[in-house]
């Protein structure tokens, strides 16, 4: 019965760790011909999910060397948290920083600037507790 509550208890504290909303994931991936379509330009998109809780700053960068990337990201409810074409002038990759409003399953966007470009990308999601 003792190790069988010391094994439940180390459930519990595992479950805790996983009930944060700190995030460090990386998805890469390409844009080609045969990806869903954004309706308001036919350009190419791969989406990608990641959970946080409210309140987490939450970084997303996504970088490619072969095309003019651009990045979009929509909260548990589907709504629009913000779009980003270039992180700088003169630097093509997309960046955006948002605190998360409330606690759930985000849909990042990895998109170009213009239809019909393709290639290989890496999108970078880092949340961590705010303040
Ligand atoms: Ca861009």
């Amino acid at each position: 019965m003792r190790r069988i509550t010391t094994i439940l208890g180390a459930l519990a504290a595992l479950t805790l760790v996983g009930c944060g909303g700190d995030v460090d994931e990386t998805f890469t991936g390409s844009l080609e011909s045969g990806d869903d379509l954004v309706p308001q330009d036919n350009s190419f998109v791969d989406t990608y999910t990641f959970d946080t809780k409210e309140g987490y700053s939450c970084t997303i960068d996504m970088t490619s060397t072969e095309f003019d990337t651009y990045l979009m990201l929509q909260g548990p409810d589907g709504g629009d948290l913000g779009q980003n074409d270039d992180v700088a002038a003169g630097n093509t990759n997309s960046q955006l920083t948002v605190v998360a409003p409330s606690s759930g399953t985000y849909t990042v966007s990895a998109n170009s600037k213009t239809s019909g470009l393709t290639g290989a990308y890496s999108v970078h999601v880092v949340c961590a507790k705010a303040g």
